[in-house]
């Protein structure tokens, strides 16, 4: 199939790399310090609890052995997959030219069923720079029980594996350190490295800056919002209630508010630390649409977070007892679960639309997460909202129109073609990948750091997985997991949005940034999304 300019010339594009991966045998991992495992978590991971930071420093290296190395996309898509399967390909090979990488197709069930494909230069040419997981597609199957395990270790001792590269989020980062555990309580020499993907943003802490495809993914948004807010301005007839994906933390909304400058955005995070309840943030939208109104505008834009609903404590009381009656009760539906709620959660779920209901029974993923990108939050604020507006124009505080249309942006940002950034980034990332593989460090995932900079002046490390968990209540049970990332609002990039976003309210400062640029001035390509610009 004939692709078009844009990407032919993507496929063509050079990229700039670490420094410190132009020789790769002169490279080596030393340890630092041990890093801390939270106590609790500790006895889940007897065999890779106590191991060091690694940081990749100019040393011969001690093995430059052929390897057998697989890969895997494990979860949603994010931009920049690709290239993380491209660093990957071309360190190893740069290492030893008889190394072989194996990608398994569909995601981490690839593993199980032993589906896989040799990646070559041949395929790696028709998707370098490209967004998709389509290279070797993606999946959200779970490596997790005893019979899984088993499978997975037999797989990889059958095709002789060196090491294992997850590309995945928190929680397939938590499924990279299981199967690092049980391989080396069962004698299987494979190492198992993970990759920080998700444009959720959540899986960053002191090392991770930031996961990949977040930047891609929130520039895009920010496109279409910016497209959004040009329009409510020249039409004057519309408010706009924009659901963004991101799942729990609201990292996306923030980052785009700053990037768009919208009259309101709501950050999960906030509602939870005021204990917010749905009614304040439908007074705060009617309030807005009200003021708006008395100066003449009856339009305007709302970003909200996916995980909106989860922030609100009633919302998570009623989502925490589903998620336990759902892990054990299947025949549980919208009509029969409240005599199986607590009264509290009953009341609230009882208020609800009965199109939220239904979507609040949904399956949970495999991770055991609520599906929040099927539950339409947008329209609930919007019916709740115009309900609240319809009275306040029976008390005559309000005569204006209310005008709302729903937009839901999720899908459309995961497999845009990577920025400049995540395009470097996510190229060095597959090579910490690879590098962590070939010194044989299991238990780890791969960090790059001194993103805010220049990508040859890059650092390459190995952050212990187990350093990063804690202990949640998931399927009604207790679970070592890697920690979500949620917006810290005492950190700078909620700081920021605190001290303009008042001033957004009833004047309009919209911002349309338009859309990603690959080629030409390094200003724009090379731009930085706000939570790298204030690290
Ligand atoms: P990952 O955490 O696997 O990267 O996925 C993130 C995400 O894109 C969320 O933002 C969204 O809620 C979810 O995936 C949607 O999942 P699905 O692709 O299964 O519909």
């Amino acid at each position: 199939m004939k692709l078009n300019p844009l990407n032919q010339a993507l496929l063509q594009k050079s990229i700039e790399r670490p420094k410190l991966l132009t020789h790769l045998n002169e490279v080596e991992f030393i340890a630092k310090e041990t890093a801390v495992t939270p106590k609790e978590v500790t006895p889940y991971f007897e065999h890779i609890k106590d191991l060091p930071y690694l940081k990749l420093k100019p040393q011969k290296r001690k093995d430059s052995s052929p390897k057998i190395v697989g890969v895997v996309f494990s979860g949603g898509q994010a931009p920049g997959g690709h290239n993380v399967i491209w660093g990957l390909y071309e360190a190893l090979k740069k290492i030893n030219s008889s190394s072989k990488l194996l990608g398994f197709l569909g995601g981490p069930s690839g593993l199980l069923d032993e589906r896989y494909i040799e990646i070559t230069k041949e395929l790696l040419d028709k998707h370098r720079n490209l967004g998709g997981f389509n290279m070797i597609g993606s999946g959200r199957t779970k490596i997790a029980s005893p019979d899984q395990l088993k499978q997975a270790t037999k797989v990889a001792k059958h095709l002789n594996l060196d090491g294992f590269v997850i590309i995945g989020g928190d929680d397939s980062n938590t499924n990279a350190a299981i199967l690092a555990q049980h391989f080396k309580e069962n004698n299987c020499k494979t190492a198992v490295a993970g990759v920080p993907k998700t444009i959720d943003g959540d899986l960053h802490n002191d090392y991770i800056e930031i996961s990949f495809g977040f930047d891609t993914a929130c520039k895009l948004y920010s496109e279409l919002i910016g497209n959004i807010l040009t329009d409510a301005i020249s039409a004057k007839k519309y408010y706009h209630f924009i659901k963004l994906m991101g799942r729990s933390a609201s990292h996306i909304a923030l980052e785009c508010a700053l990037q768009t400058r919208p009259n309101l955005v709501f950050i999960g995070e906030e509602i939870l630390k005021n204990k917010t309840c749905l009614s304040d943030i439908i007074d705060e939208i009617a309030n807005m649409v009200i003021k708006r109104s008395e100066k003449g505008k009856d339009y305007g834009v709302v970003l909200i977070p996916e995980g909106l609903i989860d922030f609100i404590p009633s919302f998570k009381l009623l989502n925490d007892e589903l998620n336990s009656l759902l892990a054990h009760n299947e025949d549980l539906n919208a009509q029969n679960v409240s005599g199986h709620l607590s009264e509290k959660a009953k009341d609230f779920f009882e208020l609800l639309p009965s199109n939220i209901q239904q979507q609040l029974m949904l399956d949970r993923d495999p991770h055991g997460n609520i599906q929040l990108a099927k539950i339409e939050t947008h329209k609930l604020l919007i019916e709740m909202t115009a309900k609240r507006l319809d009275c306040a124009k029976k008390s005559e505080q309000y005569f204006g129109k209310f005008n709302p249309l729903p937009h839901y942006f999720g899908y459309e940002g995961r497999c845009a073609n990577p920025t400049c950034f995540d395009a470097e980034y996510t190229y060095a990332l597959g090579a910490a990948a690879a590098t962590l593989i070939q010194s044989n460090h299991s238990g780890y995932i791969a960090c790059v750091k001194g993103l805010k900079g220049r990508a040859k002046d890059w650092d390459i490390y190995g952050i212990p997985i187990t350093s990063l968990m804690n202990i949640e209540h998931r399927h009604g049970k207790d679970k070592a997991v890697i920690k979500k990332a949620l917006v810290e609002t005492e950190g700078a990039h909620f700081k920021m949005l605190e001290e303009k976003r008042s001033s957004w309210l009833i004047e309009d400062h919209y911002n349309a940034p338009g859309p990603i640029q690959y080629f030409g001035d390094a200003k724009i390509c090379e731009s930085r999304n706000h939570i790298l610009e204030l690290s």
